[in-house]
């Protein structure tokens, strides 16, 4: 049976992308999401999110009549469920968005529809989400009921695609497909054959849960690893990015780099639904978290120390001297400042420092209310010139391209290594 009509649950950062490209291979998609300017937004053509060529695939699939949004599920082939899953008090995984849709949507599913879970899930969400869809519909068979007999097939299925080139990643990336039985991971391989041009590796549902927040951790980890290497490296006057360059040319060594910390919506969370499962048996992931999380208030201690040997050079009061952070965003090169090491350092030093706060972030153009009344948004050209002290946050081109010897400031703090 061929996909004719898809739904996808959850028109946000992963959710409009998947439901565009669905729509560029002409399958008609209905996107559903509980936002109603959202839905609007997308019926006009536009967006409501940034991501680089999103724009343009949207467009044309709802101008051509193959997207469509709408705060009602309508009946459909395959539901796609792309709702955020944060975490709750003591870092316990929030699954209501994703009971939210399987209620939405169980009204409206039929005999031989697929549903896929795409959001990042703790192990056994998927198992939960069709016990949701189970008690709404009494009158369909599932996985957990009936095995390969099922009414309604269910699958895992993670997003892993890298913010600022989701439209590349999500048609490249190979797909861990994880169906409740062998039969639903085939069902959601020939779904995703639509527009996938990476592999579709078929697995169960439990472990295709774990592969996603096991990725992430990895991540988290390593980069945890090179912020420790950062800390070390300030103790004992050793300059942690000629470190790790000469150490990565060792065969087998690949160390990520230090940075203010850990940011985005994925890295800084999911590694957190492992240790809430596992509290006795994830140590280092719990370790690496904390240490990411740590990093910027180790930052603001240095900036500290800088003003400090600052003033005393300077003769000037703290009043009297302007700090420049550059970048905020929490990542180079785009303009997301959603949890963010960057602003979360900056906030800390512009409620800290007595005198002038500067910010300078080439990807936005008003200071953001977080910072209001505290930090002014300027230049590169006039930051560089009004500031004491420097402040490297985030390693975007505009600040790479800043040649070092121009700088006239003796006192920086470079999280980045950008002016090593
Ligand atoms: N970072 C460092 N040092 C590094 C690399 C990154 O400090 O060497 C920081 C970044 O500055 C940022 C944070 O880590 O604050 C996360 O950035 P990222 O580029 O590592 O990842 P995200 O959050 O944009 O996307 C990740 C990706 N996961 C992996 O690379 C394993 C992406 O593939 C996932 O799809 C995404 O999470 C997600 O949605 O889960």
């Amino acid at each position: 049976m061929t996909f004719n009509t898809l739904s996808v649950v959850g028109l946000g950062y992963i959710g409009l992308p998947t439901a565009a490209v669905f729509a560029s291979r002409k399958k008609k998609v209905i996107g559903v999401d509980i936002n109603q300017q959202a839905v609007d937004t997308i019926n006009r053509g536009d967006i409501h999110i940034v991501e680089p060529d999103l724009a343009s695939v949207v467009k044309t699939a709802v101008e051509e009549g193959w997207l469509r949004a709408t705060t009602q599920p309508e009946a459909a082939d395959a539901f796609l469920i792309a709702v955020p899953t944060p975490f709750q008090e003591g870092h316990q995984p929030d699954l209501r968005y994703v009971q939210s849709a399987a209620q939405a949507i169980a009204p409206v599913l039929t005999k031989g529809n697929l549903v896929i879970l795409e959001s990042t899930s703790p192990v056994g969400a998927t198992e939960q989400m069709a016990e949701w869809l189970a008690a709404a519909r009494p009158d369909l068979t599932f996985p957990q009921q009936v095995g390969e007999a099922a009414d309604i097939l269910i699958a895992y299925c993670p997003e892993r695609v890298l913010p600022g080139q989701v439209m590349v990643e999500l048609i490249k990336n190979d797909r861990v497909i994880g169906g409740m039985t062998p039969a639903c991971s085939a069902r959601a391989s020939e779904l995703y054959r639509i527009f996938l041009e990476g592999e579709c590796v078929e697995t169960n549902a439990r472990t295709a849960e774990l592969c996603k927040l096991t990725e992430n951790s990895f991540r988290d980890v390593n980069i945890a690893f090179a912020n420790e290497l950062s800390l070390i490296c300030a103790d004992q006057n050793i300059n942690v990015w000629e470190l790790i360059a000469l150490a990565n040319r060792h065969p087998r060594v690949n160390i990520l780099q230090p940075g203010p910390g850990v940011g985005g919506h994925c890295i800084a969370v999911d590694p957190w639904f492992i240790v809430a499962q596992n509290p006795q048996q994830a140590r280092l992931i719990r370790t690496a978290r904390e240490v990411n999380d740590a990093k910027p208030h180790w930052v603001l201690d240095q900036v500290k120390k800088c003003v400090a040997d600052s003033l005393t050079v300077s003769n000037k009061r703290a009043s009297e001297l302007t700090v420049a952070c550059f970048g905020l965003a929490f990542k180079p090169n785009i303009d997301d400042l959603r949890e963010s090491p960057a602003m979360a350092v900056t906030q800390l030093i512009a409620e800290w420092h007595t005198g002038t706060t500067l910010v300078v972030e080439p990807n936005i153009a008003q200071t953001p209310a977080k910072l209001a009344g505290l930090a002014t948004l300027v230049s590169v050209e006039q930051a560089l010139a009004r500031a004491d002290v420097l402040v490297m946050l985030v390693d975007h081109r505009e600040f790479r391209a800043i040649a070092s010897d121009t700088l006239h400031q003796q006192a920086i703090v470079d999280t980045k290594g950008v002016w090593r």
